[in-house]
């Protein structure tokens, strides 16, 4: 009875057994399989079907999947606009050269369309630094320069004014919308104007390295006795950019006021030169803008350990830099106007404009004025 019940119970045991080992076989031939679909799968995207390389055969299994930079580029569509179609049969200015032979844009008003530059800028969230200079007794201007920014630059975007200043208790505090700040950065003060203006170089480069490379995209350089009275947008915006001088966009390069004298690095012969180019106002991305202020300030050292400091200072080694490092847009006269002069047919608009001023206003404080009698800050 004892062996009847274990025959019953083995026989009735026995398709139970196989039927669990029968699972556990198939669950690990499955597993083996598994992982042998994924070691192929491994092996075929990092090494490729055709790679026959030693190296291949020696990193292999160590190296990681070859993810390309390619393969991690954002996606960037602009949405949905309506807006004018560009001709090409019917440009929009002939009055003007709109483009350098070297196919860097020039810009004038009606030559950009504003809103497909915002979307584009918007979607790379820009970040933009505008460097000023307030030494000694120009801190006078900076309220007027904020002032005016505020209402037409880079509107909508975000700004950082980087205020270069010997005295930064002067300036008071200012508080600016969401995405804008003023920041103060103490430097020290020269005694000569030509010094003051010279050394703004070696200041940007300085803090470009420093500072501006982490905190900004694009800088842009300017003077401080200047107020803004029109748009001035991300169209300005590229690699690096320089500005025609308003009171030289028709000359011949003879006529360009460009160091003269061979003993300076800054000389460039009469037969030579594109445009003449303001030394208060030029930008780019941080890097270009670091390559040209480094260049012109060890240029400048140069000139000084010679016993020579070009005529027109900054502006005459950023012209040399320009010759031979081309601009890859240029902004027309429109981003730096002084109302001393007659506004000629072709200016539509006058952006970015010098304040007069009078050296003994100035050195008094009282309130600057736009008095025709003033000279104009770009006249020669
Ligand atoms: O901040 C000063 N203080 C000065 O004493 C002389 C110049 N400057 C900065 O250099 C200002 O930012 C000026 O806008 C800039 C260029 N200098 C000029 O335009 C003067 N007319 C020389």
């Amino acid at each position: 009875m004892c062996m009847s019940r274990l025959l019953r119970t083995s026989r009735t045991m026995q398709p139970e057994r196989y039927d669990k080992s029968s699972k556990r076989k198939f669950f690990y031939s499955l597993i083996y399989i598994l992982f042998l679909v994924m070691v192929s799968f491994y092996w075929f995207i990092t090494r490729g079907p055709s790679s026959h390389s030693q190296t291949a055969i020696l990193c292999y299994p160590l190296t990681l999947p070859n993810i390309s930079r390619l393969d991690l580029l954002p996606e960037r569509a602009l949405e949905r606009m309506l807006y004018e179609q560009p001709k090409t049969m019917n440009p929009p200015r002939t009055d003007v050269l709109m483009v350098t032979p070297w196919f860097a844009p020039i810009v004038w008003d009606g030559t950009y369309n504003i809103d497909i530059l915002n979307a584009q800028f918007h979607q790379r969230n820009v970040r933009v630094g505008l460097t000023v200079f307030a030494i000694k007794k120009y801190t006078v201007f900076l309220q007027r320069f904020i002032e005016t920014a505020e209402k037409f630059f880079m509107v909508g975007h975000k700004v950082n004014y980087y205020v270069f200043t010997d005295r930064p208790n002067d300036i008071g505090n200012i508080s600016l919308p969401e995405g804008r700040k003023v920041v103060i950065l103490e430097v020290p003060s020269y005694k000569r104007w030509q010094e003051v203006s010279m050394r703004r170089m070696e200041m940007i480069r300085d803090y470009s390295q420093q500072r501006f490379i982490h905190e900004v995209d694009f800088l842009v350089c300017v003077d401080v006795d200047m107020r803004f009275s029109d748009e001035v947008g991300v169209e300005i915006l590229g690699d690096v950019f320089g500005t025609l001088h308003p009171g030289f966009y028709a000359a011949s390069r003879d006529r360009f006021t460009y160091e003269r004298r061979k003993q300076s690095t800054a000389y460039i012969p009469p037969d030579e030169g594109d445009f003449y180019y303001a030394g208060g106002y030029f930008g780019g991305t941080v890097p270009e803008v670091y390559k040209l202020t480094n260049y012109c300030h060890n240029e400048m050292l140069t000139d000084k350990r010679n016993g020579i400091e070009a005529i027109w200072h900054d502006e005459s080694y950023l012209n040399k830099y320009f010759l031979y490092h081309k601009p890859t847009k240029i902004l027309s006269p429109e981003y730096l106007w002084d109302n001393g002069y007659a506004v000629p047919q072709f200016l539509k608009r006058r952006r970015f404009v010098a304040v007069p001023k009078n050296h003994n206003e100035i050195r008094n404080k009282r309130a600057l004025n736009d008095s025709p009698k003033s000279r104009g800050k770009f006249h020669r």
